[in-house]
């Protein structure tokens, strides 16, 4: 695999990062295992995001770096807010791929990482950037159909709103 270096670490990165929850969910906690069933919550069913407002928003240069052998993707995109009010972005899913994050590279001490963002904000008339070393949509666990090339659908998920569909371009493993 002839892949840059610091690619491999960012994904390499990510694989760790999955490895702590899959850990966690092995062993539920004891508590839990005690709680009543009437307790449990999270059964009532989520009210229809697709009867909220569309987010008034630009997104271009939207493309996904392609990565073998089952490694988690970049994506990136440049977003900006249309709208008279600040905008929430809190997430994302993609039919093609059974997990995406919010993620945040920072280098500190020449050593680069990743961080989970739970949103990113953005004032209006303002905008922000996805971009390799910065923030990126960590897409994890890929749709066989993924290929460079191709293109995949991912909704943007913001707070109050409908989910935002986006059509990335998937790029070869070499794009930056
Ligand atoms: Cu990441």
């Amino acid at each position: 695999m002839n892949l840059p270096r610091h690619l491999l670490a960012h994904a390499l990165l990510a694989a760790g990062l999955l490895a702590a929850p899959l850990l966690a969910n092995a062993a539920p906690p004891a508590a839990s295992a005690h709680a009543p069933m009437h307790d449990m919550p999270g059964m009532a069913p989520a009210p229809d995001a697709r009867a909220l407002p569309t987010a008034r928003v630009a997104v271009t240069d939207a493309w996904v770096r392609w990565l073998p052998a089952g490694l988690p993707m970049g994506g990136y995109f440049s977003l900006r807010n249309l709208g008279r009010q600040p905008l929430q972005l809190v997430g994302a899913t993609s039919p093609s791929y059974r997990m995406v994050m919010l993620h945040e590279s920072i280098s500190r001490g020449g050593m680069e990482r990743m961080v989970h963002v739970d949103q990113v904000s953005i004032a209006p008339g303002q905008g922000v950037h996805f971009a390799p070393g910065g923030y990126h949509l960590m897409l994890m666990h890929a749709a066989s159909t993924v290929q460079p090339g191709t293109r995949v659908r991912i909704d943007l998920q913001f707070a109050g709103h409908a989910p935002y569909p986006v059509e990335f371009t998937v790029r070869p493993a070499a794009a930056h």
